[in-house]
């Protein structure tokens, strides 16, 4: 057994004592001690046998002991314990979004809840909520999660496909006999939603690849297992291909397996207009040494195309000819412009949320909770927004290195005005307008309501604008082309809110809208401070939008976003 399966099995065990309402300090207890045995750097069993296991922080006798039972039966018998006693439909709930172990325990103890179709049922019915500490967000959350499943079977969103992969790609990477594993597949085209997860692996030794990744708890069915490819399926559903090549073709493969499909048909016509063949294996006929997939493009006479662009949406012509745009990234970010705080219906504090800015390397971070007719998310009116302004200021005096803005996100009421008195909003340093509530309004209402926003002098930013959530609810019924058209006149920005199942405006939209002239802002809508790093998925759609830095607003120093948002709307874009 590998230090990573140990690990395993002890960061399953903190999940079951959980669930089973053991003492939590010995969940807390068994992740340190797997966290422990991962970072060894020598084979546990012998670490444990010669003795050096003892007196290391973080192992007590009682963990000592486990890992004994361990090296000695390759079990642990308090897991095994657990592993009878908790029902399996329990655990798969811990593989929806927003659902942790105490909350299972919950749905399992309190309400008797033993598998998903259970548990859906009784947060239909409102039953969630009438446990002590949990209440009617999270039954919002388990309905929202066990939609998704269904609106989208057997595709999963991007941004619990990407974690995943990169967790097994973590664990392949650190075997042996890997040389080398990567990413590829839709993930690594960063689409939004997803149908597998395709790792490749350069190995001269692909069976004890495969035979370690076969053992992995995180697994529970094996589909396939042969010499070059292994299928799996994670515990949560999502399939997860591994593919084994030689080293010496890994390129191609990876290429290959990256896709898309269109994709690879295009570059296979240019290998054989060029007397070759391009398949997983190489270039057929063309001699080159081709190590790295920049060598596979540069032999067809193509600079490297960025993953996020390979989907024969013109990203072949445009290199040919020397015009792919240079691709915003994470790093150019320099502030986000749309978050909340616990003044609505957030969890952080500004000073919380301010530090995680800072370690993020932000010069500024807009502070936008909602208005007072969301009561729900006990929206602000102006004498609270007053208040909180008074906090910023304070806390801007420190002189911290992220600045705050002073912004709101304002509801568009259902007859298109604004849930807040003009003067009101002309006080803020940023306004964030958003759709909240008309989802089954008329395209022609939905679209005057968003225009009076478009057209109102005081609102910069246009928040997630087609209100769709991936795999749960689809897009208002709104004109978005025209949508676009009016806000590049107007000058408004129009958000690529980052949140994972909201990707919205998505990708199609983004390119239409900056390719006629628009800016974005590439916001996370973040309502804790773990949220901030959403910005990733909205980086990866803006990039999937073929946004150059320049078209993105947030990639502004400081200076230049506030002498941006000091010019009148109309004279935004022009002057940008
Ligand atoms: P997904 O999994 O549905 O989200 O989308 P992909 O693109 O990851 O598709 P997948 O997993 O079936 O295959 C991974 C890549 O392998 C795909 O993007 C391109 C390549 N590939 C698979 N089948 C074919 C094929 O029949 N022809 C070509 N040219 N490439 C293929
Ligand atoms: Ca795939
Ligand atoms: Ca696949
Ligand atoms: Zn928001």
């Amino acid at each position: 057994m590998t230090n990573y399966e140990a690990a395993w099995l002890f960061l399953e065990l903190a999940d079951r004592v959980e669930v089973a309402g053991d003492n939590p300090f010995k969940a807390v207890a068994y992740r340190k001690a797997a966290r422990l045995l991962e970072g060894l750097g020598e084979p546990f069993a012998e670490a444990w046998a010669a003795g050096r296991l003892r007196d290391r922080p973080g192992i007590g006798e009682a963990i000592h002991a486990k890992i004994g039972e361990l090296v000695q039966t390759g079990t642990i018998s308090a897991l095994e314990r657990l592993r009878r006693e908790i029902p399996p439909g329990v655990m798969d709930m811990l593989t929806l979004p927003g659902v942790g172990p105490r909350h299972a325990r919950n749905f399992w103890k309190v309400l008797g809840l033993e598998d998903l179709t259970a548990l859906q049922e009784a947060a239909e019915q409102g039953r969630l909520r009438t446990v002590k500490g949990l209440g009617p967000k999270l039954e919002l959350a388990v309905l929202r999660a066990i939609a998704q499943r269904d609106a989208a079977p057997g595709r999963q969103l991007l941004g619990l496909a990407l974690p995943l992969a990169r967790d097994l790609r973590e664990s392949l990477a650190r075997q042996p006999a890997v040389e080398r594993v990567e990413i590829a597949g839709s993930i690594r085209r960063r689409a939004e939603l997803v149908g597998d997860v395709d790792l490749v692996v350069a190995s001269e030794a692909p069976e004890e690849v495969s035979d370690f990744f076969v053992r992995m708890p995180s697994f529970r069915e094996v589909t396939a297992q042969g010499p070059t490819r292994v299928a799996v399926v994670h515990q949560g559903g999502l399939p997860v291909d591994l593919r084994l090549v030689e080293p010496a073709v890994f390129a191609a493969a990876w290429l290959h397996l990256t896709g898309s499909k269109e994709h690879n048909v295009r570059l296979r016509q240019r290998a054989k207009e060029r007397g070759w063949q391009l398949n997983d294996y190489g270039l057929t006929g063309s001699g080159f040494s081709l190590p790295e997939e920049e060598d596979l493009y540069r032999a067809l006479g193509l600079p490297f195309i960025p993953p996020e662009l390979r989907e024969d949406r013109g990203e072949i012509e445009a290199a040919e000819k020397g015009e792919l745009p240079a691709l915003v990234e994470e790093s150019d970010l320099r502030g986000d412009l749309h978050v909340h705080s616990e003044w609505s219906d957030g969890t952080a504090s500004l000073r919380e949320l301010r530090e995680a800015a800072a370690r993020l390397g932000y010069e500024y971070l807009a502070v936008c909770d909602h208005s007072r007719s969301l009561a729900v998310a006990r929206g602000l009116d102006a004498e609270r927004l007053r208040a909180q302004r008074r906090e910023i200021e304070a806390l801007n005096a420190e002189g911290h290195p992220v600045y705050l803005l002073a912004g709101v996100e304002v509801d568009i009421l259902g007859d298109g005005r604004l849930d807040l008195e003009d003067e009101v909003l002309a006080e803020m340093d940023l306004v964030v307008a958003s759709l909240h509530s008309g989802f089954r309004q008329e395209p022609e209402r939905l679209l005057a309501r968003a225009a009076a926003a478009l057209r109102h002098p005081h609102v910069d930013i246009l928040a997630h604008p087609t209100g769709r959530l991936l795999g749960h609810r689809p897009p208002y019924a709104l004109d978005v082309p025209a949508l676009i058209e009016l806000a590049v006149e107007t000058g408004t920005i129009l958000e690529v809110n980052a949140t994972p199942d909201r990707l919205d405006l998505c990708d199609l939209h983004v390119r239409r809208f900056v390719s006629a002239g628009g800016l974005v802002a590439v916001n996370t809508d973040a309502h804790s401070t773990e949220h901030l790093v959403f910005r990733e998925y909205g980086v990866a759609t803006a990039r999937r939008g073929w946004c150059r830095a320049r078209q993105v607003l947030n990639t502004r120093s400081l200076p230049d976003l506030l002498a941006f948002l000091a010019r009148e709307k109309g004279r935004r874009f022009s002057s940008a």
